[in-house]
């Protein structure tokens, strides 16, 4: 029996309305419908503390879907810093949309107690990566793009690159600034747009910096400031490589697959091959955690097939 048309359009405007509800908890957005990411806890750059490089005085708190931890995981194993950090993985909880510690981490249970303890506002998003100094539980730092600098300033051997070299420090500046907002977060931006017209600015402007980056690889590279990986690159990774698996389906950013940017699928592939940096791609754990966390965006809960990561990554373009 057909429905009739204003039982539709009764349950169309329910539902939009219970839509809406459900991402303000997912992702604020203003006036215009733009998302606009809250301010986190422990977000300022901190100095790096007297015990920095003291063999297990630091832990590095990393959940395996985020990108913004990714990066951090990335400066972490390529300046090689297993050695006075440790590398903790969290759990997604989705049910109750927080991180849990498989075992009591300095007796918390969740990543919230875990901020609690170290004085931030019951208010505030426990997110991940966050630094903590074991001994006293403090937060160092809970800001990912603060975290890879002090990474970067981290002790280390006389083998770990430095990804802020002084002379290509102006483009890495400005490649990181507009990374972070067009790309990082355009993603998300993209994502949990309310609006058609907001949905459009990111989208546009997400494409606009991938144009940007390809040419910028095709006159130049290696790496996106040129001969020396940077923060830039680490900075673009965990976007890039979650594009075809998670962003174009998910957040609807399938204008141009990354095979029609050859310079950058080319970029994307040599990242890839840096040591250490494949066994940080958890594929099925980004599929999993995505679609099955973001209700409002998937509210089947079916994790649709994808490409598997080893095409993404092959050196010749796949015909
Ligand atoms: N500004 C933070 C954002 C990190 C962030 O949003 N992490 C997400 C996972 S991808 C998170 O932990 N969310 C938990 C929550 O919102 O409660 C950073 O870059 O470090």
């Amino acid at each position: 029996m057909a429905i009739p048309p204003a039982v539709v359009r009764a349950a169309r405007t329910g539902w939009h309305w219970q839509w809406l509800q459900l991402m303000n908890g997912l992702g604020p957005a203003d006036g215009e419908g733009n998302y606009t990411r809250p301010t986190g806890a422990f977000v300022q750059r901190p100095p790096l503390p007297a015990n920095a490089g003291t063999a297990g005085g630091h832990v590095l708190i990393v959940g395996r879907s985020c990108p913004w931890a990714h990066r951090a995981w990335l400066v972490w194993l390529l300046r090689q810093l297993e050695g006075s950090i440790e590398l903790l993985t969290v759990e997604p909880d989705p049910e109750a949309g927080r991180w849990r510690f498989s075992q009591p981490f300095l007796g918390c249970g969740t990543l919230q107690e875990l901020y609690q303890r170290a004085g931030a506002d019951p208010s505030q998003r426990a997110t991940v990566p966050v630094l903590v100094e074991r001994a006293s539980g403090r937060v160092v730092v809970g800001e990912s793009a603060r975290l890879m600098e002090l990474l970067n300033a981290w002790p280390a051997g006389d083998s770990a690159p430095n990804l802020e070299p002084a002379e290509q420090q102006e483009s890495l500046h400005s490649w990181r600034e507009l990374l972070q907002g067009s790309v990082n977060d355009g993603v998300y931006r993209c994502g949990f747009a309310r609006t058609q017209a907001a949905y459009d600015r990111a989208e546009t402007a997400l494409f606009d910096t991938l144009e940007r980056a390809e040419a910028a690889l095709s006159g130049a590279g290696p790496w996106l400031c040129g001969p020396q990986l940077t923060l830039a690159d680490v900075q673009l990774f965990p976007t890039l490589i979650r594009l075809e698996l998670v962003y174009g389906p998910l957040f609807g950013v399938s204008r141009r697959p990354l095979w029609q940017l050859p310079a950058l699928w080319r970029w994307r592939q040599r990242f890839f091959q840096l040591p250490g940096v494949a066994a940080s791609c958890c594929d099925q754990a980004w599929r999993q955690d995505y679609f099955g966390a973001l209700f409002p965006l998937n509210p089947s809960g079916i994790v649709p097939a994808g490409p598997p990561l080893a095409t993404l990554v092959a050196a010749q373009l796949q015909p």
